[in-house]
């Protein structure tokens, strides 16, 4: 699993160590500093005009959606200047960068140069400038036109045996116009495997929200924020990925809601914010955040959420119609009685220690809740990234249903969401499981016959190209190479293709680990403007609350070569199927609206979409279970019956999460600092509570490998240094992507296939 291939040396990092500088960890999050150091990022990055110009657009009305996370907006606005925070401004600055690689840069540095820089260097080097091709057995890019470059494209997919032998990935920022396109075009050639981002995300969230309450979105929308009595939110770290849900967080407190984290980690966020925006001092808003943390083990929420819901159960017994919601659970519910069955057997002081606690703390969340209606419920990648994440998920809805608290206001499911448009690019249709509905509209709007059978996920699409069954990927953005597990496995499956194309805007590993020849495709970013066609462009973006809302590019792209992703979907589209295609590609590249008719037709919710795009602040797209309907099998809201199963370890070993550190954005790698958790200049880093290190005989500042055993294989990943660190005992923390090559590929969430990349078994061994 380790072995690296001679003629290009470094398929993950660099393992080199920077230099660790330690200082304090952060009592509160954001702040005027921050906003002040991101705003220097951007103008240092982009120049005065350009920075300010394309500050003054994010999130604004008229302007851009933030490339970075899917938090949404306020509702009656879009927000300007004022709403945007220190990474959404640090993405812009990475994407507004005048820094450009054109040919002669890729003349001048090899492959494996360039391979030999860890991400963080990679990523400074800038937006690319020009399609790019590398010769079979070539050591450098050279240039190419977009024509060849479309006919390569086609030559390759149409000499494959079967169109499944081809895979397109998509990640998160695709806009809803280009992913559209992009999934017409993979089902009119005849394949469904389209692996996206999410497979590695909120999959897990999708399938328990789906079986549980009929639709795999989340239900509340920021107001209920406003209404809510409690919020509790599990493995998730909003002041460096979601710093704009603190002000929510904030307002809902300062009305009186009580708010629970529930993480391994006292992320600093969590523990409090000094809003930079609103005048505090006037407001006389207090700047902590959490009125309970439960410093959960890895892993430990389920056990954790069943043990809670025991003593909720006893107290309901005691007191029926008190604690819980019995009308709502009669009337919308199915499953009630097995699940009760269940949880009537568990056995609370050994859940409590599962969960790595006390059962006082158990009793706390217990009383904090008990007699309160209205609960939210937030999560991330701490809960979607283990192998029984949906049953996790699952147990989150059961205990919202106990409560009522799905499809009123104050209440319900936040699946707190990545990419900034993770959610639209699934509506659009990127899914390697397409409903029949999906696949008949298209049949009958489209007149061609999509494939029927079920495509490849991420973890799938590994797997077939490492064993040659698929041998052309494409990748619509992203970094398939830094995201994905096990990075020396998936680098080998990545070899061993023909053809690998990278539509992307800024230089990233998976250029430099490649298909035996390769393309890669710049294209314009959500900060550009899109001459396309007649007009100035704009495209559109659904958030993590189900708003639809368009986003309009204000920089002039820093080269005349870029193309925009539906211009790089129609290229493809028509050198690849030529004449037999029953699709007018190129009336998509005169003018948008014609992609957004077709996306009116095809897809629910979307009905008029010209019009509803245009409104200053969007459009809401149906939501069964905000309305408390649910599009299950029998129109209830399910139970289900979760076991928790927890990894045994032995002595030695620690259950492993890797995270991000404050400095990036998944595999953009800004900075080498995590100012928040008091790291800085380096991120080969682990985090380990320091009663394990006296334990196994380890110290704060060693250097250590770490060691993973899956089903007999072992990984490594050389030269961590030790941070002691307030983490839970048995856990600790790395980086992702750096420690990627430590997830095993099959170490997956039943029933999602998401990599468990937060629940990693390693031991630290000495290092050499
Ligand atoms: N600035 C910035 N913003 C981003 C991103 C970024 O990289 N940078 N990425 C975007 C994307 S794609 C996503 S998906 C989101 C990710 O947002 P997050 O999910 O917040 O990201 P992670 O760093 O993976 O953090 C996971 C959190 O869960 C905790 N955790 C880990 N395991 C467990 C567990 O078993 N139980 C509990 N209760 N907690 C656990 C960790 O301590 C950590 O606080 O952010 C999005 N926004
Ligand atoms: N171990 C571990 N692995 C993980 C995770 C984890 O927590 N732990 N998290 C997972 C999660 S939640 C996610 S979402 C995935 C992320 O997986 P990806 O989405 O594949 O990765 P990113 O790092 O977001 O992709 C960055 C690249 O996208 C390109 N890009 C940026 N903007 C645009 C654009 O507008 N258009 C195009 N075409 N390209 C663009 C740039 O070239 C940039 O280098 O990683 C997953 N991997
Ligand atoms: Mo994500």
């Amino acid at each position: 699993m380790n072995q690296k291939s001679d003629n290009n040396p470094a398929a993950e990092n660099p393992e080199e160590l920077t230099g660790l500088k330690r200082g304090s960890i952060k009592k509160v999050a954001a702040g005027i500093p921050a906003v002040k150091s991101s705003i220097q990022k951007t103008l240092a990055e982009a120049g005065l005009s350009r920075g300010m110009k394309a500050l003054w657009s994010l999130n604004k009305k008229g302007g851009f959606d933030c490339p970075s996370c899917a938090w949404p907006d306020p509702d009656d606005e879009r927000s300007g200047i004022a709403e945007y925070c220190e990474n959404g401004a640090r993405a812009v600055a990475d994407e507004a960068t005048t820094k450009k690689l054109s040919a002669h840069f890729f003349k001048e540095n090899s492959l494996h140069d360039l391979a030999l820089l860890t991400d963080y260097k990679i990523n400074l080097k800038g937006r690319i400038a020009q399609p790019m091709y590398l010769r079979k057995g070539a050591t450098h890019y050279e240039p190419i036109s977009w024509e060849d470059a479309f006919s390569l494209i086609g030559n390759a997919l149409n000499a494959l045996v079967s169109p499944d032998e081809a895979i397109f990935y998509t990640s998160g920022r695709t806009s809803n116009e280009a992913a559209f396109l992009y999934q017409l075009f993979a089902r009119e050639f005849g394949t469904n495997n389209m692996p996206d981002c999410s497979n590695m995300c909120h999959e897990s969230s999708g399938v328990a929200l789906g079986e549980s309450l009929g639709i795999g979105k989340g239900s509340v929308t920021l107001d209920d924020f406003n209404e809510a009595e409690v919020i509790l939110i599990l493995g998730q770290n909003p002041g460096t990925n979601h710093p704009r849900m603190l002000t929510a967080l904030q307002k809902a407190k300062a009305r009186g809601a009580k708010i629970v984290a529930i993480n391994p980690l006292p992320e600093t966020g969590l523990m409090g914010f000094d809003n930079p925006q609103t005048v505090r001092g006037v407001l006389g808003i207090k700047p902590e955040l959490t009125d309970l943390y439960l410093p959960v083990k890895i892993n430990g929420d389920l056990a954790l959420l069943q043990a809670v819901e025991k003593l909720l159960l006893e107290k309901e017994s005691e007191m029926p119609g008190t604690v819980f919601d019995t009308a709502f659970i009669q009337e919308n519910t199915t499953g009630y009685e097995a699940w009760r069955e269940n949880i009537g057997r568990v056995d609370v002081q050994k859940f409590s220690e599962q969960a790595g606690l006390d059962s006082g703390q158990i009793e706390d969340l217990v009383r904090l809740i008990q007699n309160k209606n209205k609960l939210i419920v937030c999560w991330a990648m701490g809960l979607t990234q283990h192998r029984n994440a949906v049953d996790t998920i699952k147990e989150v809805i059961n205990l919202l249903l106990l409560k009522g608290s799905i499809g009123k206001p104050g209440a319900g499911t936040c699946p707190v969401r990545g990419h900034s448009n993770v959610q639209g690019d699934r509506t659009m249709g990127i899914y390697e499981k397409p409903s029949t509905a999906f696949l008949d509209t298209l049949e009958n709007h489209f007149q061609f016959a999509p494939p029927r059978a079920h495509g490849y996920d991420t973890v799938d699409s590994i797997h077939a190209m490492y064993h040659g069954k698929a041998s052309v990927f494409i990748a619509m953005g992203g970094n398939f190479l830094s995201a994905t597990p096990d990075t020396h496995y998936t680098a080998q499956a990545l070899r061993n293709c023909k053809l690998t194309v990278q539509v992307s805007t800024k230089l990233n590993r998976s250029h430099l680990v490649h298909g035996e020849e390769a393309l890669i495709l710049p294209c314009l970013g959500r900060s550009d403007q899109d001459h396309t066609g007649s007009e100035l462009q704009f495209v559109s973006c659904e958030n993590s609350m189900g708003v639809v809302q368009q986003s309009k590019g204000v920089l002039k792209p820093i080269s005349d070569q870029l193309l925009s992703e539906p211009a790089i979907v129609c290229g493809m589209a028509l050198a690849t199927l030529k004449d037999r295609t029953k699709i007018e590609w190129n009336k998509y590249t005169q003018h948008y609206d014609r992609i957004r008719e077709e996306i009116a037709i095809c897809v629910p919710g979307f009905e008029d979409y010209n019009s509803k795009v245009r409104q200053p602040a969007g459009f809401y797209l149906p939501n069964c279970t905000r309305e408390g309907k649910f599009d299950t099998a029998d129109s209830k809201a399910q139970f289900y019956v979760t076991t928790p199963k927890p990894l045994s370890l032995q002595a030695d070993e620690l259950l492993m999460m890797t995270i991000r550190s404050h400095d990036q954005f998944n595999t953009t790698v800004y900075g080498l600092n995590d100012r928040y958790r008091g790291i800085y200049n380096e991120r080969r880093v682990v985090l380990v509570n320091p009663d394990d290190l006296k334990r196994l005989g380890q110290a704060d500042g060693e250097i250590v490998d770490l060691v993973g055993y899956f089903n007999g294989q072992r990984r490594i990943a050389h030269h961590f240094v030790i941070v002691s660190y307030p983490i839970a005992k048995g856990c600790c923390a790395t980086y992702f992507p750096e420690a990627n090559v430590l997830v095993p590929i099959d170490s997956v969430a039943e029933q999602s296939n998401t990599p468990a990349s937060k629940s990693v078994v390693v031991k630290l061994l000495k290092g050499n």
